[in-house]
């Protein structure tokens, strides 16, 4: 028999998605580099539908129908190189190797147009959902050729996790590097959506005067509303887990110092070389590394300061109000830079990304699936060229609804002493996109004082400069 579609790379990924392939009918050949692991899988699991164990990587090619349709969940970097190095040589014009890994985009447009040359498709495939997404349904953002889309497209949405109104949640992104490209930004704003939790949790906590299990109770309620997110879920279900050793709440227990694996860095370094001011992730990220630096905080615990003081609980109710208000309107800043980042990826890269069609993607099996992308994508379907998600009326009411308590609540935390930089960074976007003007002039000013870096005016059109070391008249540039 001829396998329609082959896994190889079987750690917890790759297992996980030739089971959901298997086990939505379609036969799988499965192939990893350690044969230990594919002979695991197929003892295991080998019931769950038709697998096909390949040994070698002549075996895996041969197992599969043409044109081959081979999808590679390995480590993402080198072993990405390795395998395709490997497998192309076996491969033949029109066949497809789909990377799932958490690849940098900018190694899938080198890995495509490199493959392109010898005739095979690259789809480079950003899926998000962890194991159980992989196993269960992802939402899953492929890369790559129209003409691969069309063969490998019934398939993946057949696997894929559904929205609420039953769409699956895969889209063809666009060419090349696109879906990686998506992918990442999809774990900027993850990491964007973790903080503004995080600040939320630790106002509740310091300023509130709330317990672990009080604040809890406190996002379920959320969770029924607007902010009915996978993120708010779990971190009810952290906050109010409690440590078996200690019998103390299991966040304290924990060591405050977050890791990161990279994909929230890239986010920030491809927003800084496109010039897109995605402030709120960036903080979010440099609030991960500011909790790593453990001496750093060692040496700082002494520094002035206010300590925050508890409000009596008539107030905390009050308040923890507020802060709903404060993380859905920072929520909807992040979300807009965060189109924004994909939009100038799309426009630099000549990818041409439906925005709503993402949004509608990640509603569900991805790690930020949210009821509110669901009003994302509305925006993007009533109006394609939304110069910005805040542009929309809808977002646009409801963070003037919502900007008081904001405001208010970035009062108390700074009173306070309360770090809050993803809420802060949220607004000041706010209010430097509303702002009149802005110091900016002041800047150039300054530039075209001390390196001649011209300016442009107000009143006309041109470029200028003042002679600031002579008589300080201006000239046209
Ligand atoms: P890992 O990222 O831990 O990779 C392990 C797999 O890579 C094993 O199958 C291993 O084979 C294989 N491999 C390595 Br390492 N070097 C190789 C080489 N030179 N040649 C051939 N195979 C090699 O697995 P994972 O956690 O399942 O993730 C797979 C991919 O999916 C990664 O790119 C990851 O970033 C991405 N991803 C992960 C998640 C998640 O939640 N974990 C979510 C979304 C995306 P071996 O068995 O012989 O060592």
């Amino acid at each position: 028999t001829s396998a329609q579609i082959g896994v190889t790379g079987l750690a917890v990924m790759g297992r996980n998605l030739a089971r959901n392939f298997a086990r939505n009918g379609y036969s799988v050949a499965v192939h990893n580099r350690t044969v230990a692991r594919t002979k695991a899988l197929v003892e295991e699991f080998g019931d769950e539908g038709d697998f096909v164990a390949a040994e070698t990587a002549e075996e895996f090619v041969a197992a599969l129908e043409r044109p081959r349709r081979l999808v590679v969940m390995v480590k993402a970097g080198r072993p990405t190189d390795a395998v395709i190095e490997e497998f192309a040589p076996l491969l033949e014009p029109g066949d497809m190797i789909i990377d799932g890994g958490n690849a940098h985009f900018a190694d899938t447009r080198r890995r495509e147009r490199e493959l392109r040359e010898r005739g095979i498709h690259f789809v480079g495939t950003g899926i998000s959902g962890g194991e159980e997404g992989a196993l269960h349904g992802p939402s899953i953002m492929p890369g790559g050729s129209k003409e691969s889309y069309a063969s490998l497209g019934p398939m993946l949405e057949k696997i894929s996790a559904k929205a609420e109104d039953g769409a699956p949640c895969v889209t063809h992104c666009g060419p090349d590097g696109a879906g990686h490209f998506v992918k990442m930004v999809h774990n900027g704003i993850e990491y964007a959506d973790m903080q503004l939790i995080g600040e939320a949790y630790q106002l509740l906590r310091d300023v509130a005067g709330y317990s672990p299990a009080q604040i809890a109770d406190i996002f379920r309620t959320w969770n029924t509303g607007r902010l009915d997110s996978y993120l708010i879920e779990i971190t009810a279900e952290v906050l109010s887990h409690v440590d078996a050793a200690t019998g103390k709440p299991f966040v304290d227990v924990v060591v405050d110092q977050a890791e990161q694996k990279g994909t929230g860095r890239w986010t920030v370094q491809i927003a800084l070389d496109l010039g897109v001011p995605v402030s709120g992730i960036a903080e979010a990220v440099f609030a991960r590394s500011l909790s790593g630096h453990a001496s750093l905080r060692a040496a700082s615990r002494d520094l002035a300061g206010p300590k925050p003081s508890p409000l009596g609980e008539s107030e905390a109710a009050a308040f923890a109000d507020r802060v709903e208000q404060a993380l859905y309107a920072s929520k909807i800043v992040s979300y807009t830079q965060g189109f924004h980042e994909i939009a100038a990826g799309s426009e630099e890269y000549g990818w041409d990304i439906d925005l709503g069609a993402v949004a509608s993607i990640w509603r569900g099996g991805c790690i930020i699936r949210a009821a509110f992308l669901d009003r994302i994508r509305a925006a993007y379907d009533a109006r394609a060229d939304l110069p910005s998600l805040l542009s929309d009326e809808t977002f646009a009411r409801e963070i003037a609804e919502a900007q008081d308590d904001w405001r208010e609540v970035l009062v108390t935390a700074t009173r306070q002493g309360v770090p809050t930089p993803g809420f802060s960074a949220a607004l000041a976007y706010y209010d430097a996109l509303r702002a009149e003007r802005l110091p900016a002039a002041l800047t150039q000013g300054q530039r075209d004082f001390f390196g001649a870096h011209t300016y442009r005016r107000v009143d006309r059109d041109g470029t200028f400069h003042t002679l600031w070391g002579g008589d300080r008249t201006e000239v046209t540039a």
